[in-house]
Order: structure tokens, then C-alpha cells, then sequence
């Protein structure tokens, strides 16, 4: 049973449910995509009316030289996609000029990363502190990516205005160890509690594509649904494969997936933001358009993403007028 039965017109944090059951997302994932995509559309429109889709800008502060071992990372020193050679730490000055370009696009979140496996104090974190208090001052949410972290840098963060903390689980419990074996799922855990503790919102999803199965996929979503709260961001994911890396031989993903995907979060976190993210290029069109009617209500907007390419801005802005959702046009027409 969904909310697909509620009486109310509108659905409220009471309607939330936190005990799905991986063999119940299942079979949500396994639907008939049409009976899909109207649950989907049901749970969408009553929790999050208007059909607004959020666009928010990332910046890779830090790139390449990671510690850690993920498999779809080209940012990792054990992978030979490594990309430390290529790139250097961005500065203050370098961060508010990209964050105030991503603002006169249109954006309203900018999403800064670190490619680390955790935060050290020092430096960088003072430089990042700065960073977030500088984006949230132009008016933008503000969201950081940079691994792991105490409480006491979590509260510092806090302290520093940040909007929100994206900390991917990538993939189910059981899944985990093929993709990555320096870290573990509790590890990921345990620092979303911190950030959750720090009162600063939650941003965490994952990847689809990498190989794994249906029921990977919906214990994934388990996790996620399964929280209280809801993490306020889910990001999905579809692998970008990257030559170097050792999931580099898989093929693109069905689009049809990605929407199914996307309609289940929907179905399952209905007042998240659920953020179509990494892969859009290899979607097309139809596909994005299908994942927004399946409750997408957020997409990385920008040139690129973090190392790889993401649709152009203007291919975007064309995308979701032809779409007709709405984004905050008032800043286009600021331009
Ligand atoms: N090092 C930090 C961490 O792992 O939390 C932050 C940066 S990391 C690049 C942020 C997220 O990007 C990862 O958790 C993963 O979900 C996503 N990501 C990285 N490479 C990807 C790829 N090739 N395709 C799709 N998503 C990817
Ligand atoms: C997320 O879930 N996806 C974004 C953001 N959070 C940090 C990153 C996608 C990275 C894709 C590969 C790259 O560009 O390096
Ligand atoms: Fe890439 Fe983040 Fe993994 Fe490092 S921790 S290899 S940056 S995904």
C-alpha cells in the first residue's frame, strides 16, 4: 500500500511511512511504468504542487588524488583516470566568481566538492568555512561534498550558514564492497548522522548502472525511505562511465530505468528533492522529460559537473520551457 490511497488532498509528514521493505520497493520498481508513473504523478502533485524544478550549479574546489577506492571515481588515486596532475585547489576568489556566474544563470544552489576521503582541520577547512559563508551571502543555498567529517567541523559548518551536506550511499549495503573497500557503509552512516545532528540539511542518494540488481536498487531506496526524516536531497545518479576507471566497460543504462528510479524515490520521499543528476547527456530529451513527470524536481545545471560534462545551460533552459515546469525565470530576465 502507497499513499496512492490517502483521502486528503494534500499529504502531510504524518502520511510519511520509514518501514518499507526492500521486496515492497521491489515491486514498485518492477510496476507497469504507466500504473508507475501515475503513482508517481499522484504523490508528486499532492506534496510538491506547482512543478517547480530546482537548479542548482557544482564546482569542483578539489579535484582528483582521492584516497579512496570507488570504482566509478575518476577522482581516485587507484584508478588510472586519476586527475591530479590536471587540476589544483581552487581559492576563495575563484569559488565566488563561479558561484555568482551560477547565480546569473538562474541557479539557486551551488554544490561545492572536495575529493577527499574526509575533512581535515587546517587551511582548506577555513577556506571552505569562507566559501560557505560567501555563497550563502549571494543569496544561494550552499552545499558541500568533501567525505567524511567530526561533529565539531559539522557544527562549524552549520555555523558557517551551510544549506546542506551531500554524502552519497552510491548503492545497497550488499552491493557496497564490490564498488568500494576503503570505507564502509556505516562509516557513510555514521557521518550523515553528524550532519543530521548539526542541523544542516541531508543531501544523499546514489548511482544506478554500475552493475547491480533490482533488488540492489530498492535496498538502496530502503535505506533512503527508511530514515526519519527523509533526506531533504536524493540525488540519482547514472554512472557516468569514465575510461580509467574499472566500471569503464559498462554500457549506458536504459533511460526507462532512471525514471523508474526517480518515480520510486517520488513514491517514497515525497517531499524531497529528488535530483536527476550525473548522466543526463546519455538520457536524451524524452527521457529527462519522462523523469520530471516521474517527480524529478531538481537537475545539476551547468556546463559540468564535478570532472565530466554536463547539457549545456541553454539546452536546459530550452529543455524545461519546452517541459513547461518552472524554474526562477526571474533571474534569467535579470540577464
Ligand atoms: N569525496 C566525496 C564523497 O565521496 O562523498 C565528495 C565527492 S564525490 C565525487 C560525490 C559523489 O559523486 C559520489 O558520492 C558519487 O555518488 C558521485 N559520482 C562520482 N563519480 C561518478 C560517476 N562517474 N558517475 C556518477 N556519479 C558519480
Ligand atoms: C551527486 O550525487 N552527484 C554530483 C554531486 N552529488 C556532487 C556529482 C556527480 C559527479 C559525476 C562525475 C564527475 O563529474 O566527476
Ligand atoms: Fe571519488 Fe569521493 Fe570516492 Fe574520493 S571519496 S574516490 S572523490 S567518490
Amino acid at each position: 500500500m502507497t499513499f496512492i490511497d490517502s483521502k486528503s488532498d494534500g499529504l502531510n509528514e504524518n502520511d510519511l511511512k520509514h518501514n518499507w521493505t526492500t521486496q515492497e520497493i521491489k515491486n514498485l520498481l518492477e510496476k507497469s511504468l504507466m500504473d508507475l508513473l501515475w503513482e508517481a504523478q499522484i504523490i508528486h502533485r499532492k506534496a510538491n504542487p506547482g512543478y517547480k524544478v530546482q537548479l542548482a550549479s557544482l564546482l569542483s574546489v578539489k579535484t582528483g588524488g582521492c584516497e579512496e577506492d570507488c570504482a566509478y571515481c575518476p577522482q581516485s588515486i587507484h584508478n588510472a583516470s586519476d586527475l591530479t596532475t590536471q587540476q589544483g585547489q581552487l581559492n576563495l576568489d575563484d569559488v565566488l566568481t563561479q558561484a555568482k556566474a551560477a547565480k546569473a544563470s538562474g541557479a539557486d544552489r551551488f554544490c561545492m566538492g572536495w575529493a577527499w576521503r574526509e575533512i581535515r582541520d587546517g587551511a582548506s577547512f577555513e577556506s571552505m568555512l569562507k566559501m560557505v559563508s560567501g555563497v550563502r551571502e549571494l543569496g544561494l543555498e550552499a552545499c558541500v561534498t568533501a567525505g567524511m567529517l567530526t561533529n565539531d567541523q559539522a557544527s562549524r559548518l552549520a555555523n558557517a550558514g551551510l544549506t546542506a551536506y551531500n554524502h552519497n550511499l552510491d548503492t545497497s549495503p550488499e552491493f557496497y564492497d564490490e564498488i568500494i573497500s576503503t570505507r564502509t557503509y556505516q562509516e557513510r552512516i555514521e557521518t550523515l548522522e553528524r550532519v543530521r545532528s548539526a542541523g544542516i540539511s541531508v543531501c544523499c542518494g546514489g548511482i544506478i548502472g554500475m552493475g547491480e540488481s533490482v533488488k540492489d536498487r530498492a535496498s538502496l531506496l530502503k535505506v533512503l525511505a527508511n530514515m526519519n526524516p527523509h533526506p531533504e536531497s536524493v540525488p540519482i545518479n547514472a554512472l557516468v562511465a569514465v575510461e580509467g576507471t574499472p566500471l569503464d566497460n559498462l554500457s549506458s543504462i536504459d533511460p526507462i530505468e532512471m525514471v523508474r528510479m526517480v518515480a520510486v524515490a517520488r513514491i517514497l520521499m515525497p517531499f524531497s528533492k529528488v535530483r536527476l543528476s550525473a548522466g543526463r547527456e546519455q538520457l536524451g530529451e524524452e527521457a529527462q522529460v519522462l523523469c520530471f513527470l516521474a517527480g524529478a524536481n531538481s537537475i545539476f545545471y551547468g556546463d559540468s559537473l564535478l570532472t565530466t560534462s554536463n547539457p549545456a545551460i541553454l539546452a536546459d533552459r530550452k529543455l524545461l520551457t519546452k517541459a513547461g515546469v518552472s524554474v526562477n525565470w526571474k533571474l534569467y530576465e535579470r540577464q
